[in-house]
């Protein structure tokens, strides 16, 4: 049986879609969010794709605690409560829940937290872990006749073709800053700290790109102008259907349309391929997010990322900016092979490529990945898994002494982010980048994002002076490139507010 089939069978009901607030983290971006007005990165895409496989005739309202808050009204309204978290909402997740509870709803859970640690939330009804397109046909056909239990879960993998588009209609998407959608799942790769192909497999499964440019009709039809992230853990897992079908819909796709730009998660082989690199600005990608992680070879080799090894990576990234795709960067440190050496090494690499956005994470061994077994045969875990990889917090005894460990840390992240050096790594973005072609039309909110940094970073900011250098840089040596280099005044001033957090 799938979700269509259920479309007919079960009795009405009303829905609440709840997804808790994350802490101000690297990734809420919420320091950089007040300068373009929105309250949020990107929508909860996994409970938007929920609420398209329940039946038609069922009432849904989301309620994304980032962008408004969860209210009595809400809950005296809904019969059930959907629940979804990632590790890093954990402690918001258990106060949304016991809300619920108190009102007397039903509780369902299901996403990355609830898969992965479920045994934790005693007031949840049904766990329906896993991928939804699974897992969820079986807890409804349950539910609707009575004796649904309280965990469903599976090792099957969903085929994405099936996956119907997620549900935008239930998103405030004008809160938003960016749109997510997701063309594949899984990653051939085999990096023994990732839980991405334990989770979702080696062979990337793929939806069609007919599915994809439907989708996209959808959120344009919907009036959304603006960047869209493409979810997927590695877009490129496969080359061939990517530039055979997907890129070359993508290109058609936005003829006669503007203000539209994507940006995803790739593998640093992309440098590799200069047609892929060229299809994918011409389809519209102007951002890539990459795990680098480490310049040290040795490193790479221990964690398996065989895919880094023995390569120029400074050149790789400049390679994939000149083709028109700026490069946001993964990187950890605490690898068994590492040394004191490696904080200086991480620095000046950083620095070199121009990677701005440089997420820069102490190495934790999340549960399920073959990390996490080798150190539990080691006795090396704590217990703590944060789920925020940018927060200097490890469930990891380290090899080098931890004091160490942790000052070098700490000194890294300190190093990047302050205003000298990170504005300096701009302007080394900004020399090599060559723009796509594509343009996105300047809009009263990117002007007023303007004013509002001359106030507060070029007037009240602490790192004026950098930023008024940064600003006639640009005006008189890359003019066209003068809204991404404000955008970058304004993440930094998110970025030094999210290290004085956790690591001043
Ligand atoms: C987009 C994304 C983000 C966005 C989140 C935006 C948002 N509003 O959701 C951003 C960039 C902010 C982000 C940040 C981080 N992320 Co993230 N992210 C992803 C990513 C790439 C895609 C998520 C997605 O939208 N998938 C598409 C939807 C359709 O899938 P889904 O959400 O899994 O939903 C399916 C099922 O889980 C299920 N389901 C989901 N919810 C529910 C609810 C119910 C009731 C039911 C029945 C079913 C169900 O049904 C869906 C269809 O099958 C995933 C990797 C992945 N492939 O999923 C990582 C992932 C979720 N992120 C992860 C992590 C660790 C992080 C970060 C800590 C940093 C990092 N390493 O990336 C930060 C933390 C957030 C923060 N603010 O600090 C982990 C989570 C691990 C965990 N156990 O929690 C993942 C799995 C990646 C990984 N392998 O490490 N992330
Ligand atoms: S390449 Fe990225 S997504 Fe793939 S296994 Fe390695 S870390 Fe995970």
């Amino acid at each position: 049986m799938t979700y269509n089939d259920l479309q007919v069978i079960c009795v009405p009901m009303k829905i609440l879609l709840i997804y808790p607030e994350f802490p101000d983290t690297f990734w809420s971006f919420k320091h950089a969010l007040q300068f373009i007005r929105k309250r949020a990165s990107l929508p909860p895409l996994g409970l938007l794709t929920v609420a398209a496989m329940l039946p038609e005739t069922w009432e849904k309202r989301l309620v994304d605690m980032n962008v408004r808050s969860l209210t009595d009204a809400d809950l005296e309204w809904a019969d059930v409560a959907f629940v979804s978290a990632m590790a890093v909402q954990r402690q918001r997740a258990v106060a949304a829940i016991a809300r619920c509870k108190r009102a007397g709803l039903r509780i369902v859970a299901g996403g990355p937290l609830f898969t992965a640690e479920h045994e934790q939330f005693k007031d949840v009804d049904h766990f329906v872990l896993n991928e939804a397109e699974v897992t969820l046909p079986p807890f409804l056909r349950d539910l609707e006749a009575g004796c649904a239990h309280p965990v469903y879960s599976s090792a099957e993998f969903a085929d994405m073709e099936k996956t119907p588009p997620p549900l935008w209609q239930l998103a405030e998407t004008e809160r938003y800053a960016t749109m997510a959608i997701q063309f594949s799942r899984g990653c051939p790769y085999n990096c023994d700290f990732c839980n991405v192909t334990v989770l979702f497999g080696h062979r990337p499964r793929l939806k069609t790109s007919a599915q994809i440019t439907a989708e996209l009709d959808s959120l344009y039809s919907l009036g959304w102008r603006g960047s869209v992230f493409f979810v997927d853990d590695n877009l490129i897992g496969n080359k061939r259907v990517l530039k055979e079908s997907l890129l070359p819909a993508l290109i058609e796709w936005r003829k006669g349309k503007s203000g539209m730009t994507f940006n995803t998660e790739v593998s640093i082989n992309l440098a590799d391929d200069e047609q892929l690199m060229s299809l994918m600005a011409q389809a519209g990608f102007d951002m890539v997010f990459i795990g680098i992680e480490t310049p040290s070879d040795e490193s790479l080799a221990e964690c398996g990322k065989k895919h880094n090894l023995s390569r120029d990576l400074v050149q790789d990234v400049k390679r994939i900016q000149r083709h028109g795709m700026q490069v946001q960067g993964g990187f950890i440190i605490g690898f068994d092979s590492d040394t004191p050496s490696i904080f200086q090494r991480q620095i000046e690499f950083i620095q070199n490529s121009g990677i701005v956005t440089a997420m820069v994470g102490l190495l934790q061994a999340p549960l399920g990945t073959r990390l996490y077994q080798r150190l539990a045969k080691e006795g090396r875990l704590l217990n703590g898994f944060s789920g925020d990889n940018v927060d200097g917090m490890t469930n990891i005894i380290p090899r080098m002494n931890a004091e160490v460990l942790h000052r070098g840390y700490r000194s890294v992240i300190q190093t990047i982010y302050a205003p000298a050096n990170y504005y300096a790594r701009v302007r080394t973005f900004l020399r090599e980048y060559h723009p796509p072609k594509f343009t996105v039309p300047f809009t009263a909110e990117h002007m007023l994002a303007l004013f509002r940094s001359i106030l507060r970073l070029g007037i009240l900011g602490k790192a004026r002076l950098e930023y008024w250098k940064l600003f006639f840089w640009t005006l008189f040596r890359r003019p066209r490139l003068f809204p991404l280099a404000i955008t970058f005044t304004i993440y930094g001033f998110h970025f030094r507010r999210v290290v004085d957090l956790h690591v001043g």
